[in-house]
């Protein structure tokens, strides 16, 4: 009997962890804190996502999230829905648009 319930605890810490991904996000549109602020929000709501940290100054962030419950063109879809680019996704055109103009790119202001 104890032996099957180590097997089955070590199946189950190896399932829990390879559950947990990590991935970094590019994050060049992001221009202010409160582009940082937004799309850390934004991430963070979602179902599956364990942490989010945006650096602002590398203009990179890193998400980790449960790959059983979320993936990552669902994040970066999140991303760009609100109107910032990730990874090699662009921002839609129209949630950009309606972004504060302090986060909007140089050339647009
Ligand atoms: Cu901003």
């Amino acid at each position: 009997m104890k032996t099957i319930i180590s097997i089955l605890a070590a199946g189950l810490l190896i399932s829990c962890s390879s559950d947990t991904k990590t991935a970094e996000l590019k994050l060049e549109s992001m221009q202010c804190l409160m582009c940082s602020l937004n799309i850390e929000d934004a991430v963070a709501e979602l179902e599956g996502v364990k942490k989010v940290e945006v650096d602002l100054k590398g203009k990179k962030g890193k998400v980790t999230y449960k790959a059983s419950l979320i993936d990552m063109p669902a994040i970066e879809k999140t991303i760009t829905s609100i109107g910032y680019s990730v990874n090699d996704k662009k921002a839609d055109p129209e949630a950009y648009s309606k972004l504060e103009i302090c986060c909007k790119a140089p050339e647009d202001q």
